[in-house]
């Protein structure tokens, strides 16, 4: 059930700063529901029905990001709507940030196909993308038409964000 409740929570969104400076401006808040029984130290998004955590890489692959996801009892996000994409696109707008890793691997028939089995239908590809041949996973990218995926080694090897689901 949800109460409709707000409960002021402990972090910021990942990038939206706190207005600064004087005179009349718009509050912030971050709001949960008080009935969402996300993991501690997770974050909910109420709008998507998403509890999640945001994590930074160091080098890493995706094997490596999803086995972290999964040892946390997560797994690694999916972005499923423009709406997720759009809130996705948000860790790109916090330089360093140039890439975020997402799920969803490539089929030898070239859909692509969450670790599930489910089918994926929303994509966001960049002009050309995918190109396949050993690029079977996904990652969003700043690119000059805007926040883009491409298809990327899954032994993709560079820093990214990655978001694990709950
Ligand atoms: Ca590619």
């Amino acid at each position: 059930m949800d109460t409709g409740e707000c409960v002021l929570h402990s972090n910021r969104f990942y990038s939206n700063e706190p207005p600064s400076g004087t005179g009349v401006y718009w509050k912030y808040f971050v709001a949960t529901s008080a009935t969402v029984t996300c993991p501690a130290e997770h974050t909910y998004y109420r709008q998507l029905k998403f509890c999640y955590s945001i994590h930074e890489s160091d080098p890493i692959d995706f094997t490596q990001i999803k086995t972290f996801c999964s040892s946390r009892g997560g797994e690694l996000a999916a972005v499923s709507s423009v709406e997720m994409n759009n809130y996705f696109k948000e860790f790109l707008a916090i330089r360093p940030h140039i890439r975020v890793c997402i799920a969803g691997e490539e089929q030898l028939d070239g859909s692509w196909e969450l670790e599930d089995g489910t089918s994926m239908s929303y994509f966001n590809w960049y002009p050309g993308q995918p190109e396949s041949g050993n690029q079977g996973c996904i990652v969003i990218k700043a690119t000059s038409l805007g926040d883009m995926w491409m298809d990327a080694s899954c032994a993709y090897s560079r820093s990214c964000v990655f978001v694990c689901e709950y």
